[in-house]
């Protein structure tokens, strides 16, 4: 009897990323669910657009990573980003349901935590974007803690972000990456950054101030066979910050709405992203987009970094 043969998975380099792939040349992986649920039309399209001008500019490739009707995409031309941009059907995946999204041939958004696998799958070691999941405040009562910091703890990956939204329990996912053995680097500052806010009030696991030296620490990471990601943590240009004394009051009131309004599971960071550009009268969206292209930048000089060997 022959056995049913394995479907193999639908997968799709742009040719931009194909091309560094052939000749070796530093990629660098974006996630998709900060353009279809983490920011409004059309800023989300130009912070996308203007991410991947700052990693060329560096000498990497940037991969835009998303699953359209039900190919996984690694890298996406420009037409593919603004269809994605303008969309309110895409999905929000994460380990959970990626390849759900693939098998049913839909279109889906990645998470940190699903960009992290499909990155892996596709061989690029860095990764950009805002802010990861965390765990909530109340966790304790409702358990919602994000699929990323597992996955931080699983896949070969190193992420770069602002740091953890203040809208989180930071001392406590700050535990959880500690139990879980995933070191966390802050990027040339000696407190962990708060996402829209420099210091987060809490001092950093681990401090290193070049991209050398945060690639070199990964090759001893690899020398020594230890699995899992990195988390580097980049605080936001002081220009474009919003200090954290004035984001709590915004953020406590928008967690007021979110219980009130009954908000639980995927829905609960989007709905707060949302209320938080209305409160601050769209300035947390530019806070936003300044300190991704932020990270875009350091992710890059990363993955230039540990290219050459
Ligand atoms: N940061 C943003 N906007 C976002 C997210 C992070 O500024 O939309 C997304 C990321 O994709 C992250 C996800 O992986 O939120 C976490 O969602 P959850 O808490 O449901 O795991
Ligand atoms: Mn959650």
């Amino acid at each position: 009897m022959t056995k049913p043969s394995n479907p193999s998975l639908p997968m799709e380099y742009s040719d931009e990323v194909a091309a560094a792939k052939a000749r070796g040349a530093p990629i660098v992986a974006l996630e998709s669910t900060i353009i279809t649920h983490g920011m409004p039309y059309p800023g989300n399209l130009d912070m996308a657009r203007s991410v991947e001008t700052i990693i060329r500019e560096q000498g990497a490739v940037p991969a835009t990573i998303a699953v359209i009707h039900g190919t996984l995409h690694i890298g996406l031309d420009d037409a593919k980003l603004e269809a994605l941009a303008k969309t309110e059907e895409a999905m929000k995946l994460s380990r959970a349901d990626l390849a759900f999204a693939i098998a049913e041939r839909r279109t889906g958004a990645t998470t940190v935590a699903a960009t992290m696998i499909a990155a892996a799958r596709a061989g690029i070691g860095v990764f950009a974007t805002g802010g990861i999941g965390g765990v909530h405040r109340g966790a304790e009562l409702s358990f919602d803690i994000s699929a990323d910091l597992d996955e931080l703890a699983r896949t070969n990956v190193i992420v770069v972000c602002a740091g953890a939204k203040a809208i989180l329990d930071i001392p406590k996912t700050l535990e959880v990456l500690e139990t879980r053995g995933v070191p966390v680097v802050t990027y040339d500052s000696e407190t962990f950054p708060a996402f829209w806010s420099r210091d987060s009030g809490l001092k950093s696991p681990l401090m290193l101030n070049s991209p050398a030296a945060i690639a070199n620490f990964q090759r001893m990471r690899e020398q020594l066979g230890v699995d899992g990601g990195m988390l580097v943590a980049n605080p936001v240009p002081e220009e474009s910050e919003i200090v954290r004394e004035e984001m709590e009051i915004y953020i406590t009131r928008a967690l007021d709405n979110a219980a009130s309004d009954g908000i639980s599971g995927k829905a609960v960071t989007p709905y707060l992203l949302d209320n938080l550009f209305h409160m601050t009268e769209g300035r947390s969206l530019e806070t936003n987009i300044a300190l991704v292209e932020n990270n875009a930048r350091l992710a890059a000089e990363i993955a230039v970094a540990l290219a050459a060997k």
